[in-house]
């Protein structure tokens, strides 16, 4: 075949497949035109959101029923503390009220009754009331949310920050006594301006523009009584060094985050400020690559003590560590202050946002939060979406009460775990040649160079015991 004709119809064969992309999906529920219907523009709504789904409760482990807890019984006391206390879990408004089961090769797959296809400020607060339902009727007294997914963009910053000021008084009056945000952080990463980055962007025309967006998003994370506010950074990193002057952007990020501790000071907000650490994606390389990166960023920039970190078990294993080993890296630096609760694919390579639903998984999790003695104020953020293909309603539902119970099994296998307590005496027994007078001088700091030469002298080749991974790995599983 000629090459014209070969490139012909490679040409072809790229638009058909591009027109089938842009026509899947059916077009929303509930038009915007549809002004007679349920859905006008005015934000209110006939009835329920949910109306199938009733309020749901812990029935236990040997129920089938999807929409009732099996292990998650928020009351019930565990190692000295009520189960939601340990757990303080979270719906995060980006996944659960603006997932669309987008991908990068296909439009939404969802159309919520209640959604109308538009950006308005109606819809906004449309949607914002379906979140309280859905709050209520999961049992969870959290959310967390961006300033952009709950408002829409104005022509202006002024115009942007009206509309957010508009739908935050109504989910004030929604939140009632018992709801809070667990924590609000800035979108700084949908809009263009924001292609070089935000704080770390060579214009400093983006770098106001994102302080102003964060400054606005700490005000209302006050005003709504939030408990944390996130940085999350995305966009702050680079794909290429050879136009990049790294040195000067992570100046630039800790001058940033120096003005924003000094904000949150003058406004009286007592939340603590966390940082959420990503290796990558959106960005090539992003500066809070991990909880050690951050650690030592927080430090040289004598930020230590003013920020926690919010680890996300999807990040963690994109910087190929375990969830496990950065809670436990946060916890060692007393850094832990929150965790967002999600997993990620073995065999996908990106951040897939999954809930989380290993045991095993979610054991070693709450391992970390029980030795760091909870999580307060943070909590268990669900950033996790439901797959592109769960497109009921009821699946909301489905993948936050499995998510929950999830965690909740874990908590009671640590319970398990550390009552049996013959996990803890292999450790302990592994370090015991420091438990006598000459270790603990050694981790006093009190034995030099030329002591323990002559202790090595004394003492010979030493006996090196086994490690015993497989009985450790035995007695773990035992507790699943
Ligand atoms: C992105 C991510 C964000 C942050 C908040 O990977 O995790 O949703 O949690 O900006
Ligand atoms: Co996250």
């Amino acid at each position: 075949m000629k090459r014209m004709e070969l490139g012909k119809i490679l040409f072809l064969l790229i638009c058909s497949s591009l027109t089938i992309a842009g026509a899947v999906g059916a077009p929303p529920t509930c038009p915007a035109t549809d002004v007679g219907g349920e859905c006008g523009d005015a934000d209110d709504w006939k009835g329920e959101f949910f109306p199938g789904i009733p309020n749901i409760k812990y029935e236990g482990p040997s129920s089938k029923n999807p929409l009732a807890y099996k292990w998650y019984n928020a009351q019930e006391e565990i190692l000295g503390k009520k189960m939601k206390d340990w757990l303080r879990f979270s719906v995060a408004f980006w996944h659960t009220f603006r997932g669309t089961g987008g991908d990068p090769f296909g439009g939404a797959t969802k159309f919520w009754p209640w959604e109308d296809g538009t950006n308005s400020l109606a819809m906004a607060k449309r949607r914002m009331r379906a979140n309280f339902e859905f709050l209520k009727k999961l049992g969870v007294d959290r959310w967390c949310f961006h300033d952009r997914d709950i408002a829409p963009d104005g022509k202006t910053l002024e115009e942007s920050n009206a509309n957010l000021d508009e739908v935050v008084a109504l989910a004030k009056e929604l939140q009632g006594t018992e709801i809070r945000p667990l924590w609000g952080t800035a979108q700084l990463f949908v809009h263009p301006r924001y292609m070089h980055g935000a704080a770390t962007s060579p214009e400093v025309a983006v770098y106001a523009y994102a302080a102003a967006q964060v400054k606005k998003a700490m005000e209302v994370t006050h005003y709504l009584g939030g408990e944390n506010y996130v940085f999350w950074g995305g966009r702050e990193g680079y794909q290429t060094l050879l136009n990049t002057d790294m040195g000067r952007e992570l100046d630039h990020l800790a001058r940033f985050l120096e003005a924003a501790v000094a904000y949150k000071k003058k406004i009286g907000f007592n939340g603590t400020l966390l940082i959420e650490p990503k290796p990558q994606e959106p960005t090539k390389h992003q500066y809070d690559w991990d909880v050690a990166t951050t650690a030592n960023f927080l430090q040289k920039y004598g930020l230590f003590g003013e920020f926690k970190i919010n680890v996300e078990c999807n990040h963690a294993t994109l910087s190929g560590h375990s969830c496990h080993h950065e809670l436990e890296t946060a916890r060692l630096h007393g850094l832990l202050g929150n965790i967002d609760a999600n997993t990620g694919d073995p065999q996908i390579g990106w951040d897939t946002d999954q809930f989380l639903t290993d045991i095993g998984e979610a054991t070693m999790v709450m391992i970390s939060v029980v030795r760091n003695g909870g999580l307060a104020p943070g909590g268990f953020n669900f950033d996790a979406k439901l797959r592109r293909e769960s497109t009921d309603v009821e699946d909301l539902f489905i993948a936050h009460i499995g998510g929950m119970d999830t965690l909740a099994r874990g908590l009671r296998n640590v319970a398990k775990l550390i009552e049996d307590g013959s996990l803890n005496d292999l450790v302990k027994k592994r370090y015991e040649s420091f438990d006598t007078e000459f270790g603990a001088q050694i981790e006093a700091g009190k034995v030099d160079f030329e002591s323990l030469e002559k202790k090595a002298m004394a003492w010979g080749e030493p006996k090196v015991p086994s490690a015993k991974q497989e009985l450790a790995e035995m007695i773990f599983q035992s507790a699943l």
